[in-house]
């Protein structure tokens, strides 16, 4: 069959698909995807924020991954290629967390991992007789998964770090996490267990891939002390620079750091969330302690590695203050890089169920609509009265993270790994001042 495989965009303030000339990173899962289908299919990689979508090429079967933020442009791309004649499947976080809604507007939907399920619905396609859902079968070993297809993906539409010579490729080594914070759906879609790939399996996938720069996909890729020791020593000799996401329990573990920084880690994404106790708590993250963040970042930093602290802004107690604090907090301990995300309440979290009962969103369908400014304000506009919704809120603590004064404080260092994420500090402030914002 031929088959395409697509990432949908999100839409922006002026209603159209939001495209640009080189994206940060190609998706991971419809690499996956291709690499799982037997080889006698025809495979196309369609990454809609840098390539443009030919609705009359000729296709068998449309394959188009969700989030909640990109479904509704995922629903519009698959209403046309259906009137069309293709065949649609939708999968993935969104069409997971919303198979009905999804099944609107396809032929199938995956509810899952698609390990197993995905080579099942081809065989049934090419015989005529898919199902309308497929249900992951809750597979325990990550051992044996295929080598992603980023040979179907044009590097030169993707960002090279400074002095890179590849773009970078998202691997994932591990899958789940057993831990339940309120807003985040990796427990309910990847399950409260955290699995891990072997080694040196990920080991192989780098180096067949030729990427000299990595992005770990996992959601904490030191949650085991020993496993992340093993990892990261098979990871020395291949002299890759990467990204990766870890908690901010880490400073507790001295050697794993400088560990992480000889493996070549350049960039920790820290899920720092707030400095307010209570706030925290309200998560179920009490396990982040606030007064423990000032050493967490001055021991990456030590070490050369740059802290990307992400932030949420927008819990009951928020106010313009509390934004102001938290950059300021960022900026006197010289964190390299910083997200301020709204409280978002994802379908199927807590969160969202907590919000809902309370009737503190204006709509609960709020991904249905069409940009995600639209869809952020009519999740979150109840929340609070009398302050700046969490999107201001987010301008304002990106602002200030983000000003000159703040970039000069930040990287009066001659550390080159540290300064490797200057450029991306000035992008963001440069794209702050023209369309203040950094994100949609
Ligand atoms: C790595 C990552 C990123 C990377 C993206 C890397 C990449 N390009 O591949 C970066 C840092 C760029 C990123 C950005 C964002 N991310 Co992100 N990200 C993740 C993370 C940690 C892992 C995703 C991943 O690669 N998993 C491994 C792959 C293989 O799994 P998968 O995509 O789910 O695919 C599997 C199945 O779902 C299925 N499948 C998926 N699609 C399809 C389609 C079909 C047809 C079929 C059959 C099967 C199928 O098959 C795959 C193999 O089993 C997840 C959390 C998580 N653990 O899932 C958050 C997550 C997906 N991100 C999230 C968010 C919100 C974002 C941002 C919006 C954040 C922001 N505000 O900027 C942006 C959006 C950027 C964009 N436009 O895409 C949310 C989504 C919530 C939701 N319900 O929609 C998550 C779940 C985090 C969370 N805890 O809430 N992210
Ligand atoms: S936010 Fe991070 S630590 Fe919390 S459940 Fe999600 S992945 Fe796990």
């Amino acid at each position: 069959m031929k088959i395409t495989l697509i990432s949908p965009t999100m839409y922006g303030r002026d209603e159209r698909p939001i495209k640009t000339k080189r994206a940060f990173i190609p998706n991971l899962a419809t690499a996956y995807l291709a690499a799982l289908a037997p080889k006698h299919h025809e495979i196309r990689i369609v990454d809609d924020t840098v390539d443009e979508i030919d609705y009359k090429a000729p296709v068998d079967l449309v394959g188009i991954t969700t989030m909640a933020i990109t479904a509704e442009r995922a629903y519009r791309i698959a209403d046309i290629f259906r009137t069309r004649g293709a065949k649609v499947v939708l999968g993935g976080m969104h069409a997971t967390a919303e198979p009905e809604e999804a099944l609107e507007h396809a032929d199938a939907v995956v509810i899952g991992e698609a390990e197993d399920s995905w080579p099942e619905l081809l065989r049934d396609a090419e015989n005529g007789r898919m199902k309308r859902t497929y249900q992951a079968t809750g597979r325990e070993s990550l051992e044996g998964l295929p080598h992603p297809r980023f040979d179907l993906v044009d590097p030169r539409k993707y960002v090279r770090m400074p002095f890179r010579k590849s773009m970078i490729i998202p691997v994932s080594t591990s899958r789940g996490c057993p831990r339940q914070c309120n807003f985040c759906c990796v427990g309910q879609f990847w399950g409260n267990t955290i699995r891990f790939r072997p080694a040196e399996e990920v080991v192989e996938e780098i180096r067949a891939s030729r990427a000299d720069t990595v992005l770990f996909a996992d959601d904490n890729l030191l949650f085991d002390e020993e496993r992340a020791e093993e990892l990261l020593r098979a990871l020395i000799p291949l002299k890759i620079k990467f990204f990766c996401q870890a908690d901010t329990r880490i400073h507790r573990y001295p050697d794993l750091i400088k560990l992480l920084r000889e493996a070549g880690c350049f960039v920790t994404f820290i899920g720092m969330e707030s400095l307010n106790t209570e706030a925290l708590k309200s998560m179920h993250k009490g396990f982040n302690q606030p007064e423990e963040y000032r050493n967490l970042l001055k021991m990456l930093n030590d070490n050369g590695i740059n802290v990307y602290a992400s932030f949420v802004l927008g819990s009951d107690g928020d106010t313009a203050q509390t934004a102001r604090d938290t950059a300021q907090f960022l900026i006197d301990n010289k964190a390299s890089l910083a997200s301020f995300f709204v409280l978002t309440p994802f379908p199927k979290t807590e969160l969202y169920d907590t919000m809902k009962a309370a009737d503190r969103m204006v709509d609960p369908k709020w991904w249905q609509r069409l940009t995600a400014f639209q869809a952020l304000d009519l999740g979150m506009a109840k929340l609070r009265d009398g302050e700046p919704n969490p999107r201001e809120l987010r301008a304002i603590a990106t602002r200030q993270f983000y000003s000159w004064g703040s970039i000069a404080k930040r990287f009066a260092t001659l550390d080159p790994n540290k300064l490797m994420c200057l450029p991306l500090n000035i992008a963001t402030k440069r794209k702050m001042d023209k369309h203040n914002t950094f994100l949609f």
